[in-house]
């Protein structure tokens, strides 16, 4: 019989992925090929692009262990083309076929690419999400409004996780009025698994070195896991020591404390190293067994099932052309201080600093922090985009597009956010142990030393007002703000005006 080509993309790393389940090990080729279109389609931070090579060749590693033959290319080698499908291209003339399975890739450039190679493709649906395209659809059909909150309910019903009779458990669908509380440093407090560069890691570390060493990002130390044992022990030692606390310290930022409860478990699920569900299925465990409070199982479980199965659906939905979406037609430049450039604004300086070094920054510090700056400055959100794609980890586009596109810029005119999630300084002061060692005066509403977050949310309310005085859940910011009167108003515009020359001219803010 003709072998067949089975297409495994370096964030389709699990033996349970659809094309290898439905292959032959006696006599399909599995096709893995480290190329610079890949590597090079936006800036990838070092770390991300070490994370994800070491972790195909461990697992090309793992597949040979298991009887496939792997045709595996190296970024390296002599003769290897530049793009997935000019690897498929060469490998089915190596091979003396033109059949190829494949997982649908996670993201439009891919499916694209491949849909229009002159090769015989099977495309199957890529199972490890827990809803499929056509479900998302299907909810989402004759909505008008796509709330994650009724989504999420659907993917509670349909895995059974933390339901009991068919109600949910605890009463309630949603605990997150427990989950906002403000935390303060502590020696004690467990940070997500560190794992040690085995002699593989350390030969990608030299290749990333040389090759991508100019990139935004601190390449060592390098202390991701990057094999699914590795993956697993580090599920495990979240849901031991860092998941109780979880739901508490969800929203909460730190100078000293970049990891707080959070897992760091996305760069592991979203490469295929951890299905979503079984992280899902330990966390309602770690409740069932009475270690862990429903709020923090709940709050962790809806990430996961809710806003990560929903960005998905979302993505595929809203097809190619969502990443390029602009409903507020923002178009400054994305200013320096994002690549490191020195900056007055200690949340922003910390935020960046801390993704610099470990191509990871929590949900708050993205949403609330790097995107609330862009968005009250109103910074082209494709620039913002390709940032946010570029310098985490765990950043692919079917998931961090949605994110920053919908959520974080309301770029997507609110299919996603139903108002835009701007703050002035006062939350995130709330929120974190940033402002009292920042140079700007949070208390501080207009003058040269009051906080740019102050002045530059009332101005973005005042530039929008047409656009959002009618939204229910604004109606109270406009009122404060007509409340202040002409010269509060004036005051606050010539600050904004001045922070937002600044950031033109280059000049720190
Ligand atoms: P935890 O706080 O421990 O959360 C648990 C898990 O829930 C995560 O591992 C992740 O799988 C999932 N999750 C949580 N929030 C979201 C969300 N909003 N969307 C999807 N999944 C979620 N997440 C990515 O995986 N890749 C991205 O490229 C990405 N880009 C983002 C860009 C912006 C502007 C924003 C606001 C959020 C982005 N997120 C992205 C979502 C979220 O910030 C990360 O999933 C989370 O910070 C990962 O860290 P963690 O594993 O410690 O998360
Ligand atoms: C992110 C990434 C990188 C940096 N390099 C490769 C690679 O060399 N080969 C590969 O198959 N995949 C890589 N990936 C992951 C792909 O970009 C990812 O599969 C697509 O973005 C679809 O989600
Ligand atoms: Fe950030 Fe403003 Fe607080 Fe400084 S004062 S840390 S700029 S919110």
């Amino acid at each position: 019989m003709v072998s067949r080509l089975i297409l495994v993309l370096g964030d389709q790393l699990s033996m349970d992925v659809a094309a290898l389940r439905k292959a032959d090990k006696t006599r399909d080729i599995v096709v893995m090929a480290e190329v610079t279109d890949e590597t090079g389609y936006v800036a990838h931070h070092p770390k991300k692009i070490a994370l994800v090579l070491s972790a195909m060749r461990h697992f090309a590693m793992a597949l040979k262990k298991h009887g496939w033959t792997v045709a595996y290319t190296h970024l390296d080698d002599a003769g290897a083309t530049r793009s997935i499908v000019g690897e498929l291209m060469r490998r089915a003339e190596e091979y003396d076929t033109t059949e190829v399975l494949a997982t649908t890739p996670g993201e439009w450039r891919l499916i694209e690419a491949l849909n229009n190679a002159p090769l015989t493709l099977s495309m199957l649906p890529d199972d490890r999400f827990v809803a499929s395209p056509t479900e998302f659809d299907d909810w989402a059909k004759g909505r008008k409004s796509l709330r994650m909150e009724y989504f999420y309910r659907e993917m509670r019903r349909k895995t059974g996780l933390l339901m009991d009779d068919g109600a949910p458990a605890g009463g309630k669908w949603n605990f997150d009025h427990d989950n906002r509380k403000t935390a303060q440093p502590d020696l004690l407090r467990s940070q997500p698994m560190q794992f040690t560069p085995d002699d593989v890691t350390e030969e990608v570390l030299s290749l990333v070195e040389a090759r991508f060493g100019k990139n935004f990002g601190a390449l060592r130390p390098f202390h991701f896991a990057v094999t699914r044992p590795d993956a697993l022990r580090a599920l495990d030692h979240f849901a031991r020591y860092q998941l109780p606390e979880f739901g508490d310290y969800q929203d909460a930022m730190l100078c000293d404390d970049r990891f707080l409860n959070h897992s760091l478990l996305s760069p592991y699920i979203n490469l295929g190293l951890l299905s979503p569900l079984e992280v899902c299925q330990r966390v309602e465990k770690e409740w069932k067994d009475g270690r862990v409070p429903i709020n923090s199982a709940e709050g962790y479980i809806r990430q996961i099932i809710g806003w990560r199965e929903y960005v998905r659906g979302l993505y595929m939905r809203e097809g190619p052309e969502y990443p390029h979406q602009n409903a507020l037609n923002h178009s400054r430049d994305l200013p320096w201080l994002y690549w490191g450039g020195e900056t007055r604004m200690n949340c922003v300086g910390h935020a960046v600093a801390q993704t610099r070094e470990d191509g990871y920054a929590h949900h708050i510090q993205r949403l609330m922090i790097t995107g609330n700056f862009a968005l009250l400055a109103g910074v082209d959100p494709h620039q913002l985009h390709e940032w946010y794609l570029a310098v985490y980890v765990d950043a692919y586009e079917w998931v961090e597009a949605p994110n920053t596109i919908g959520m974080s810029q309301w770029a997507d005119g609110g299919v996603i956010a139903s108002k835009p999630y701007v703050s002035s300084g006062s939350y995130i002061d709330r929120m974190s142990d940033y402002c009292a060692s920042c140079e700007y005066s949070v208390k501080d509403k207009t003058g040269e030393n009051a906080c740019p977050f102050n002045l530059l949310y009332w101005d973005f309310l005042d530039r929008h007002r047409d656009r959002f005085a009618r939204n229910p859940r604004m109606g109270t910011m406009y009122a404060t703000w007509d409340r202040m009167g002409a010269e509060r108003h004036d005051a606050v515009r010539d600050g904004a005006a001045r922070i937002l020359d600044r950031l033109d001219k280059g000049e720190v803010v």
